[in-house]
């Protein structure tokens, strides 16, 4: 498919467009097909480059990189670099091998990039000027026939499209002119340095979508570090460059071409052509023909009939996905790490909280919770010493004995209410000392430390005693129940009304808190002792059986009502953490990557080589093509 096919007739809409500062509505599609997909006519190769590099881009766009781990900013910013350099040159130019080859001419501000573009087409098509930056949105100057292939979103997706005067932002002015060659656009771009960011990253964007680099640069700039870092992308890339010595006096040219020569070789581009543009004076902002004749013979030489075009395009096709096979990986490497950071960060919430919560079932099951209030509210209750030396009665008669201790002596709330108010403190203190754990380390990590910001995680949620209360009430709640429950069997119903539910209830709870692990000295004996009591109490009553049953349900229900506690104070951690959305990690990349197929190497393109036939005398070469816009632009600059 190439230009001046028979799709053209779609240009009679377009005319419409010729009025000033009208903006391209409806995005109009270059010849081919309306949603810029493959040419139907797509060989096996590139049908399957197409695809490979489609399912890539999808699969660049899948990244989610939210979490600010070292390096997050660069692999971001070169994910976005993918995403442009699949979007505005390799999908379109693989899907289109036959389109124009688009010409991006790029560099520093001042260099003379406008003065260049519009003396090679003969008229001021993009307007320079002494203000820095003059150009701010790019202007792609093609042959009026070549305008169904730019008018859309077939290149360069992000930009709008504007014809006649003036810039938008972030739009491209389309310019047709029949000076340029048909199957070659120059792309006068914003400049790559200035101090308007917009401005570098949308001229850096733009010669990421070139077919081919005309890097425009002077004696006094041609050392800056900024084009070293474009142009090595473009080493890196393989890319066509031209790079343009603007402005240059008579007398340095042949000390600047040597020392950019040198530099070039240095910098991996040895296979790029260096060109120049001698000092001149303009007229009516152009220079004369012979000042640009250099660069028109060079463009000239490349894009002089299609096969040379295709073969650059190719050229540049091939060493794009080969750096696409470095880039890649690393995306891929940030991705993983994204994922395992995340991993790590949600872990030591997890794991802190899961440590509370096996902290609150040792304190409560090793005798802790029987000292101080709870075992001094017990001994009240049953009346310790006269108790306590049943013990050493015989079962069939120390129940009796108890029963006959217990009768008429002290309510048994004070023991329900103490173990409760032990249990919330011993709960909190392990929430607080988990919250704790989980801000200090992730404040020491910068994607655990913006996760904090904003929120109040240093410390438990200021509800959280009240909410335990609330579960502990509720708990002790169930374990009379389960007393009264069991006491409405008949046969154990007296034996339970003689002791009342409540007592028995709080018996049992001692009984649950009663492993005396955690007791030490004179307090083992005592409240050991108290727990053996509530044990028997509860065996004479309910049986063996009975008794393990309720304190194993009792115990569950605890252990339950305390976990749910701690994994609510755990998801005010992960929550946010999961509402980043870290994504995948890099397998699915790496997968597409490793199924793009790389295209073969085309037969070298040196784009240094083709303006060495003109010296060859042959200086009426462009009247040999059969192109009109070629033989225009070859008859103004030779007459
Ligand atoms: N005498 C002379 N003046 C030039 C030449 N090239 C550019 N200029 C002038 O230098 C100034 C900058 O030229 P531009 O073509 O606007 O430069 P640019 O690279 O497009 O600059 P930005 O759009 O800001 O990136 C303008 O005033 C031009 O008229 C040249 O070869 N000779
Ligand atoms: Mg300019």
């Amino acid at each position: 498919m190439g230009p001046g096919s028979k799709k053209r007739s779609r240009r009679s809409s377009w005319a419409e467009l010729s009025g000033h500062d009208r903006r391209v509505s409806s995005p109009g599609t270059a010849p081919g097909r309306e949603d810029g997909a493959p040419d139907p006519g797509l060989a096996g190769p590139e049908r399957d480059l197409a695809a490979g590099l489609a399912a890539l881009r999808a699969a660049v766009a899948d990244l989610r990189l939210p979490l600010e781990v070292a390096g997050v900013e660069e692999a971001r910013a070169e994910a976005a670099r993918v995403l442009a350099q699949l979007d505005d040159h390799l999908l379109p130019r693989v899907r289109q091998m036959g389109a124009p080859l688009l010409a991006v001419v790029g560099g520093s501000t001042g260099a003379g990039k406008s003065t260049l573009v519009n003396s090679l087409v003969g008229a001021v098509v993009s307007p320079a000027g002494v203000l820095r930056p003059t150009t701010r949105s790019p202007v792609l100057v093609h042959h009026p026939d070549d305008q169904a292939w730019f008018v859309g979103d077939r290149v360069l997706p992000g930009l709008s499209r504007w014809q006649g005067e003036g810039e938008g932002p972030r739009s491209l002015r389309l310019v047709g002119h029949p000076a340029v060659p048909r199957g070659l656009a120059l792309l006068d771009a914003p400049d790559i340095d200035s101090v308007v960011a917009e401005n570098r990253e949308l001229g850096a964007q733009l010669l990421g979508a070139a077919d081919l680099w005309v890097f425009c640069t002077t004696a006094a700039r041609y050392a800056d570090a900024v084009p070293w870092d474009l142009l090595a992308q473009a080493a890196a890339r393989r890319a066509a460059v031209g790079v343009v010595l603007d402005r240059l006096e008579p007398e340095e040219r042949d000390a600047v071409r040597a020392d950019l020569g040198r530099m070039l070789v240095e910098h991996g581009l040895a296979g790029a052509r260096l060109l120049t543009v001698p000092e001149a004076e303009l007229a009516g902002g152009l220079l004369p023909p012979q000042a640009v004749v250099e660069v028109a013979d060079w463009l000239h030489g490349l894009a002089a009939d299609a096969g040379s075009r295709e073969r650059l395009a190719r050229s540049t096709v091939h060493g794009a996905v080969l750096d696409l096979m470095t880039r890649v990986p690393r995306l891929a490497e940030a991705a993983d790490a994204q994922v395992a950071h995340a991993h790590w960060l949600g872990e030591t919430a997890i794991q802190a909280y899961a440590d509370a919560a096996a902290r609150v079932d040792e304190l409560a099951s090793d005798g802790t919770m029987l000292r101080g209030e709870v075992l001094a509210r017990w001994q009240e209750f049953i009346g310790t010493g006269e108790l306590l030396r049943t013990l050493e009665a015989k079962v069939s008669t120390w129940r009796d004995r108890i029963s006959a201790g217990l009768r008429g002596k002290r309510p048994p709330e004070p023991v329900t209410a103490a173990i409760g108010a032990g249990l919330v403190d011993v709960v909190v203190d392990a929430a607080d000392r988990a919250a704790e754990r989980v801000w200090t380390t992730w404040h020491a990590d910068p994607a655990g430390a913006r996760l904090l910001d904003g929120l109040r995680l240093a410390r438990s949620s200021p509800d959280l005693r009240d909410r335990t209360a609330a579960q502990v009430r509720d708990w002790q709640g169930g374990v009379l129940d389960l007393v009264a429950t069991e006491g409405a069997d008949r046969r154990v119903t007296a034996r339970v009304l003689s002791f009342g539910v409540n007592g028995l209830g709080a018996a049992l709870m001692i009984v649950i808190f009663a492993h005396t692990g955690g007791l030490t000295g004179a307090e083992v004996g005592v409240a050991g002792g108290s727990a053996v009591l509530a044990q028997r109490l509860l065996e004479a009553i309910f049986g063996d059986d009975a008794v393990r049953r309720l304190t194993r349900v009792a115990e569950a229900d605890l252990v339950a009502r305390v976990e749910q506690l701690l994994a609510e104070e755990a998801a005010r951690a992960t929550t946010p953490l999961d509402a980043l959305d870290v994504g995948v990690d890099g397998t699915a990349l790496r997968a597409a990557l490793a199924r793009v197929p790389v295209p073969e190497a085309p037969s070298t393109t040196d784009v240094r080589g083709r303006s060495a036939e003109r010296e060859d005398g042959r200086r009426g070469r462009g009247d040999q093509t059969p192109e009109r816009g070629l033989r225009a632009w070859w008859r103004r600059l030779w007459s």
